[in-house]
Parts: C-alpha cells; structure tokens; sequence
C-alpha cells in the first residue's frame, strides 16, 4: 500500500511518517542518495507499506516549500521567536540576529516576550513599541496568568510554527499550556546563571488536535550568521527598507557615510537607535568573517 504523509522525527536512520492518525517506521532506500536528497523532518513524503505492517519505505520526497537549518526541517509556514522578560533577560542582539535569519528565510514570524507576570517594571512597553516600529508583530505571554495564550493557540491552527529563542524563556511551558497533553518537559533555570540548562534536546514536529505542527526546539544562546552577504544585512532589517533610496552612496554600509538615509532616518526617531546599533555590530561581524 502507499500513502501520504509527513516526516515528523528522524532517529538513528529511521523516520517516522505521519499518516493520518497513524506513525510509520520508515527507512529511506538508497534512492535518494544518488540526487544527493536526504529526507528531512517536515517533507511530505509517499511511503509504501508491506499490507498490515507499520515499518514502509520512503519511496517519494514532495516538493519542499522552504527548508531552515538549524533545526533542519523544511516545510515551515512561520516561526515564533520566544524571549523573557525576565529569568533569563531579553538579549535585543540575539533577537536581532534571530530576525535576520528569519528575513533571509522570507519567514513570517511573530515575537512573543514570555513571563510578563514577572515584569513589575513594564519593562515590555519599550521593547513592544521597539519592534512594533520595526514591523514585527509582537506577542505578550504568561505561562502563569495565560495572558496571550488563547491568542498563540489560533495562530497555530493548521500551520507548522517553529518556537526558537533562548534556553530558558519558555517555549516549552507555552506549548504544554496549548495542548496539556504534550507534557513536554520544561525545566527551572540554574539561580546562579540565571539562564536556562536546556530541557529540550532533540527536534521533532508535534501534531496538534486543532490540525498543524509545532517545533519546540531547543533554546540557543548564539547563532551563525556567516552565509549571510554583507549586501543584504541592511534589506533584512524590514524598516530599513523605505529609507535605503535616500543614501547618495550606492554601496552605503549606513555606518560611515554621509548623506545617509538609514542614519537621518535614526536621528529622526524613524528606527529605533537600539536596531540600528546593533546593525552596526552585526554588519561589522560579518564584514570581519568575510576577511578571513
Ligand atoms: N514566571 C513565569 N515562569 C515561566 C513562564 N513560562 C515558563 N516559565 C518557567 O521558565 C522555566 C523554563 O521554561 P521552559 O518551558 O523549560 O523553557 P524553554 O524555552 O523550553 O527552555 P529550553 O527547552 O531549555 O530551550 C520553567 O521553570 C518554567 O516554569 C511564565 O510565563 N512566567
Ligand atoms: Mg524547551
Ligand atoms: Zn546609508
């Protein structure tokens, strides 16, 4: 028998295809080796089934719509980038670098500050007017409260999400508040660090009842941008985008040179003075990587 579905684990040379309701075991044969295809978690895959078996074989790979390294997985419709008010605090460089990766992948995204219950200082406000300004949309969550929660659960529906974003901030906790039968383990953050140890290791794409998939990744604490060309840095950042006809240099690395538009539109509260610094240090760290 042959059926359709998707790749939602890998393990050991194994993957395991969703079926409708059902999981099959299924090895890829050597087919896909000579086109250099490795299947990957999130491809639509055809599978042929000996009849009353669930162990099949990959025999056809769909079409990818997109594929994200890191975790590899392809097929995504949008990610969700998680970082807490508090315990651990939000890194706006790491975000930074995050939404990048994200531009470059064309990925709708949404960033979510977790933990709000702990934010006695509303230190949120001047972070959700930053990257309201930038474009984003920007959600507020509390595991504890469930402020924000019913909202994410919509967004979800029928989607694969990807959560990324630091150990720690609770991506995992969200998830279980969702869909309490998940019991995805969370973990305390280390009070010494305060950072998270992080609780979840492998990737896998978790069906949910209301039809989509999540990827509750594990949280990262440094990201590689070095694929990235130097050109594009400035086109990634969204409000970038209506200002970069205004510079008199064509070239405009919007650090140096005068007649700036990027840097005018700084100075006129257009972008947000902590975005554009770290601009700087992203395009200045790439520019060091690309001399090597
Ligand atoms: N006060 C408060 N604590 C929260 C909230 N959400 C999560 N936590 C706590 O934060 C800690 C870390 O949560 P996890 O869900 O494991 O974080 P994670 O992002 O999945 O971390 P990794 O799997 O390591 O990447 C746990 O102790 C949670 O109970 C929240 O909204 N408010
Ligand atoms: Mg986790
Ligand atoms: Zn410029």
């Amino acid at each position: 028998m042959i059926f359709k579905g998707t790749i939602i684990k890998g393990i050991g040379g194994f993957y395991y295809v969703l079926v409708e309701n059902k999981v099959y075991e299924c090895k890829a044969r050597g087919i896909f080796r000579k086109d250099d295809i490795i299947p990957v978690i999130g491809d639509t895959v055809s599978i042929e089934v000996p009849s009353q078996d669930d162990v099949g074989n990959i025999i056809k790979i769909y079409p990818r719509k997109n594929i994200l390294i890191r975790p590899t997985v392809s097929n995504v419709d949008q990610a969700i980038i998680v970082f807490s008010i508090t315990q651990p605090d939000p890194n706006s460089y790491l975000l930074d670098r995050f939404l990048l990766l994200v531009e470059e992948q064309k990925l709708p995204v949404y960033i979510c500050f977790n933990k709000i219950d702990l934010d006695h200082q509303n230190q949120v406000c001047q972070l959700k007017k930053i990257y309201k300004k930038a474009g984003y949309d920007v959600l507020l969550t509390s595991t504890s409260t469930q402020e924000g929660i019913p909202l994410i659960f919509d967004l979800l529906k029928d989607k694969i999400t990807v959560f990324a974003g630091p150990s720690g901030v609770g991506k995992s906790s969200i998830l279980n508040k969702i869909e309490p039968s998940l019991q995805l383990k969370t973990g305390g953050i280390s009070d010494k660090l305060k950072r998270g140890k992080h609780t979840t290791r492998h990737v896998e794409l978790i069906p949910l009842k209301t039809g989509g998939f999540v990827i509750d990744t594990p949280g990262f604490t440094s990201l590689q941008l070095d694929h990235i060309q130097l050109e594009d840095v400035s086109y990634y950042y969204r409000e970038f985008r209506p200002y970069l006809s205004s510079c008199k240099f064509p070239h405009c690395s919007h650090i140096h040179e005068p007649q700036c538009g990027i840097k005018t539109a700084v100075q006129q509260g257009h972008i947000a003075l902590q975005r554009y610094k770290n601009y700087i240090s992203i395009y200045t760290e790439i520019q060091k990587q690309r001399r090597w």
